[in-house]
């Protein structure tokens, strides 16, 4: 991380990365990138040990093979802090750790045992302010000791969390999501300064949820916006059909689009009201994810978000298990 890095992020391109959706085509291009921060592939592995490349145990839908690149406009030092594998410039840190649950039995001991690491890590490499995590998790519907392990995330994530000063002040955009295979993974963004939290008007916020859904609340906000200068990045945690704190259209995946999309809305416009973010419509949003509940039609989800959206924002259809059972699909979305 030289002079030039650091003339180069402070110049023209205040934005220390961008994110984009490729064809997995492009793959041994990619890897010759000087600027490659991270690389995410779904549902299937890519060969190597860079530290840069997550491969996310979800089946991409639609037939196509995408990959998600971020890119930082210089060389990123790469390298590992224990069981994270990290990418990181003068001003971000991404990083991945493998979801252990040999090591350390049972859900709640799991999580709290990665998000020690991702905090440790964090002051090691000097990135204090967490802005955003996914967290790609084994079996979330399983019942384990009585309870049930997307619960059981939330109260070790809970436990953690609420040891560092002021935190939920601190909380950070998120995904939750299950999958249908054995090993588990938690990425996640840093940087030295914090962002701002952004909350939804229509919806309770997540950590304060009533007790009947987890014996912690879930930990997150509904967005994290950064600023980095004269540019800002949006993260939209995983939005779901929900109002309140309670599931809306249950068994009616449209009609859950269509909460969604009003939540993503109300989110948007407050982020512009109270923090003067450049975002007046939905179709302005850099990418979206979409991830869907095993037996819910991509196509006429993809058809009705084009009538709302205009078809013009990339967007990536994966298969997941959405952290509650009734909830049929949920959306995130980045902005810059
Ligand atoms: C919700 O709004 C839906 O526990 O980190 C969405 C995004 C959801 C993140 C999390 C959970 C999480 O409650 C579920």
């Amino acid at each position: 991380m030289g002079n030039s890095c650091q003339q180069r992020v402070s110049g023209l391109h205040a934005s220390p990365f961008q994110v984009s959706y490729e064809n997995t085509a492009c793959l041994p291009t990619l890897l010759k990138e000087e600027g490659l921060l991270a690389l995410i592939s779904f549902g299937q592995e890519i060969e190597g040990r860079d530290p840069r490349l997550v491969a996310v145990e979800l089946p991409e839908l639609g037939g196509g093979s995408t990959l998600e690149v971020w890119r930082a406009p210089c060389a990123p030092e790469t390298g590992y802090e224990g069981e994270i594998r990290y990418s990181r410039t003068d001003a971000v840190l991404f990083g991945c750790l493998p979801f252990e649950e040999g090591r350390v039995p049972g859900m709640e001991q799991a999580t709290y045992h990665a998000y020690r690491s991702i905090l440790a890590c964090q002051q090691r490499l000097g990135y204090p302010y967490l802005l955003r995590t996914w967290n790609y998790l084994p079996d979330i519907h399983r019942e384990e000791e009585g309870l049930e392990r997307y619960r059981a995330f939330c109260l070790g994530r809970h436990r953690i969390l609420e040891t560092t000063p002021n935190f939920e002040h601190h909380l950070v955009a998120a995904t939750a999501m299950g999958t249908r295979t054995s090993q588990g993974l938690i990425y996640f963004l840093a940087a030295l300064e914090p962002g701002v939290r952004i909350e939804n008007p229509r919806q309770v916020s997540a950590f304060h949820y009533p007790p009947r859904y987890a014996p912690r609340s879930p930990s997150f906000s509904r967005a994290t916006l950064k600023s980095w200068g004269s540019k800002a990045h949006l993260y939209i945690s995983g939005t779901a059909s929900i109002v309140g704190h309670e599931t809306r259209h249950v068994g009616n995946p449209s009609a859950q689009l269509d909460e969604i999309l009003n939540n993503l809305q109300a989110l948007a416009e407050n982020a512009r009201c109270l923090h003067g973010l450049k975002i007046q419509a939905l179709n302005e949003l850099s990418l979206l994810k979409v991830y869907l509940r095993q037996g819910v039609d991509r196509a006429s989800i993809a058809q009705r978000l084009q009538q709302r959206l205009g078809g013009g924002v990339p967007t990536l259809f994966l298969q997941g298990d959405i952290c509650r059972n009734d909830l049929l699909l949920e959306i995130e979305a980045f902005h810059e």
